[in-house]
């Protein structure tokens, strides 16, 4: 989109807005009411907050706060009937997940969550760098991670593959759950292992993220796509995060669907960190500053070779610290 330059005329009206916005948040300010709420939406400055008593506010956001995250626990003005809601603080967060969206800017994605759920399917594939990097970003925000692969019910004989390449999370100590939204296999195990805390759904679109939501929360009946046929891809259905509450007490997240999500890397020590079992023999390796590439002595190199280490995982490995040196971190 292009910047349009704004005329002299329309400055002078924006000017006004803001101070009359600002004088009516500071007369709901002198009432001295002040919630505390969780955002469940939001759009672009708009944000929907949920408060205690489960009543949904429409707030804006005072200025300088900074960027907002569903799942972000707040302070603010409930609205009356002339004026929005206002957003006067952002509790300190546990986590924030956050991606790389255009021009290298990190977007929030989501706050204060236990579990980041990733979602894959049978059709649209698996990628499993994603996966990988899903990983590496949880890992480093000390959140569970869990995998489901959903759709069972389209697999035949030739996707054994990629139900292998998902199960083999499972040795690094992962949970994967398979579930179908079309003959709710796994449902169940699903609820159990969202029960109680607050998850997200992640992954890329048209896996059936806010399928398997509605499943699991009949009243939610958020919209969901159809797969286009040409691509196989969904048409990002979802378009902001949303949460929801689940009937035996917990939340979750729906996010839109990613097709590159990049997350928020800094160093190489995330990366270290991030790969389970590269965490895992930390300080076994010949050289103490080894990066497990080329070195002689390496444990993680030995292991490949063993076939302890999947080939596709190392692969992963190697592809993000070279994506790392590409964006001169
Ligand atoms: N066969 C089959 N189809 C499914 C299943 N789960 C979801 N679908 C279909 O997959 C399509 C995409 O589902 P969505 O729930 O919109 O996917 P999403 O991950 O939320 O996609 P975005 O919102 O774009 O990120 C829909 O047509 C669903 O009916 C399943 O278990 N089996
Ligand atoms: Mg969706
Ligand atoms: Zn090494």
């Amino acid at each position: 989109m292009t910047k349009r330059r704004l005329t002299e005329q329309q400055k002078r009206r924006i000017a006004r807005n803001k101070s009359e916005q600002l004088d009516n948040s500071t007369s709901i300010d002198n009432n001295g009411i002040q919630l505390s709420g969780t955002v469940i939406s939001h759009y672009g400055r708009e944000v929907v907050v949920e408060s205690s008593d489960r009543n949904t506010h429409v707030c804006k956001l005072r200025q300088n706060l900074g960027d907002i995250a569903c799942g972000d626990r707040v302070v603010f003005i409930p609205q009356d009937t002339t004026v929005h809601g206002v957003i006067t603080a952002i509790e300190p967060r546990d986590n924030l997940l956050e991606k790389i969206g255009f021009g290298n800017k990190t977007k929030p994605v989501a706050a204060n969550v236990d579990q980041v759920v990733i979602v894959c399917s049978i059709e649209p594939a698996p990628n499993l760098y994603l996966i990988d990097r899903y990983l590496v970003a949880i890992e480093n925000l000390n959140t569970e991670a869990t995998l489901v692969l959903n759709k069972i019910d389209l697999s035949e004989a030739s996707h054994q593959t990629i139900i292998d390449s998902i199960d083999h999370y499972r040795v690094l100590g992962y949970t994967v759950i398979h579930t179908s939204v079309k003959t709710d296999l796994g449902l169940d195990t699903l609820k159990n292992k969202l029960c109680n805390t607050t998850s997200i759904f992640v992954g890329l679109s048209g896996v059936g993220k806010t399928s398997l939501i509605n499943r699991l929360i009949p009243e939610t009946n958020a919209s969901v796509a159809e797969v286009s046929e040409t691509s196989g891809e969904g048409r990002h259905t979802t378009t902001v995060s949303s949460l929801y509450h689940l009937g035996g007490g917990g939340c979750l997240i729906d996010s839109p669907g990613v097709r590159d999500f990049t997350p928020h890397i800094c160093s190489k020590a995330e990366i270290f960190h991030g790969f389970v079992e590269v965490r895992n023999v930390k300080g076994k390796c010949k050289f103490a500053n080894c990066s497990h590439q080329h070195e002689p002595g390496c444990v993680i190199l030995q292991a490949v070779k063993d076939g302890v280490i999947s080939d596709t995982r190392y692969s992963s490995y190697q592809h993000m610290l070279g994506d790392l040196k590409n964006t001169g971190a």
